[in-house]
């Protein structure tokens, strides 16, 4: 359809609302025509509700979609997780035999039907495939001076082979979306491992998460980076907030500034950080604000 509507999910508007700001601000300057999906609930999260009850899963995922298909609109999600489960969901009505029918008895009760005319988009691949990293460029009013690590997140590009998204073992997409803010997305080891929040593991085996993101941090910690940069805000709360965690749980110290790559987009479009939900209060902010001659 082309035009998009804004699917915001639970953790960023309750969250991270910065997030969501910026999301809003780079969008209207990049002139993308995206207005907000009223009304949506949760996508639902996929790692949870899709291994307790499929119909269910998809039966308000395609409430969800619905709600887009009214406005005729595509769907623009800015959470892996989201993405996850609408495009999976998506596909699903689209493609399997008898589902849609299925899911539309349920959807009937409350006056709705799926048609399967939308698509569903994560920004990131949406700005990639659609903008592309040498349009965002010729926006970008202040070049970050920054070494990256970006982090991809597990749903952004599994299932491969629905996705669609080239090469997922090494996939440079992301990163060269960073580069076009003329940051430098710096390689390590294990780049594509998980941040251990999904899969519903933050929620239920704490420790255990915790114990994979501090294997992660610490392989970016080893190749000095100024920040990490993700596109889910569920790996964003794992990487950042899990820090404060691994410290009181691990005593292991990390402090390096987290940023979901609307809020990176955002500063290189020109935006101040304290737009951006970049709390410039918390040393590790202030310091990357620093190098970036940000000073507020
Ligand atoms: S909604 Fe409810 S929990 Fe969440 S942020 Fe993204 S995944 Fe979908
Ligand atoms: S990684 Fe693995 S499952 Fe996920 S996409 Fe967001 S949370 Fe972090
Ligand atoms: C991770 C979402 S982005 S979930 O925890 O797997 O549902």
């Amino acid at each position: 359809m082309g035009t998009l509507s804004l699917f915001l999910g639970c953790l960023v508007p309750n969250r991270y609302p910065g997030i969501e700001m910026a999301t809003k601000l780079c969008l209207a300057k990049l002139d993308i025509d995206c207005t907000e999906l009223t009304g949506a609930s949760c996508c639902p999260a996929p790692g949870v509700f899709r291994s307790f009850d499929r119909t269910s899963w998809l039966t308000i995922a395609s409430r969800n979609i619905v709600l887009a298909e009214q406005m005729e609109r595509d769907i623009l999600t800015i959470c892996n997780g989201c993405f996850s489960t609408l495009a999976d969901a998506n596909h699903i009505i689209k493609e399997e035999n008898g589902t849609k029918e299925e899911v539309n008895r349920h959807l009937k009760k409350i006056g709705k039907e799926i048609e399967g005319r939308t698509d569903v988009r994560h920004i990131i691949e949406y700005l990639y495939d659609e903008y592309s990293p040498e349009k965002i460029s010729l926006h970008v009013e202040r070049k970050l001076p920054l070494r990256v690590a970006v982090h991809y997140g597990c749903h952004l590009i599994k299932p491969t082979r629905d996705r669609g998204l080239g090469n997922f073992e090494r996939p440079a997409f992301f990163d060269e979306l960073v580069a076009a803010l003329g940051a430098t997305s710096v390689d390590y080891p294990d780049k594509m491992a998980c941040c251990g929040a999904g899969g519903g593991v933050r929620s239920a085996m704490r420790d255990k998460s915790l114990k994979m993101t501090q294997a992660k941090l610490s392989r970016i910690k080893e190749v000095e980076v100024d920040c990490i940069v993700n596109s889910c805000p569920f790996c964003h709360m794992q990487l950042d907030a899990g820090q404060e965690e691994i410290r009181e749980k691990m005593k292991i110290e990390y402090d390096i500034p987290v940023l979901h790559y609307t809020q990176l987009l955002g500063l290189a479009l020109g935006f101040p950080p304290q737009l951006l939900g970049i709390d410039s209060s918390i040393e590790k902010n202030r310091k990357l604000m620093e190098l970036m001659e940000l000073q507020e």
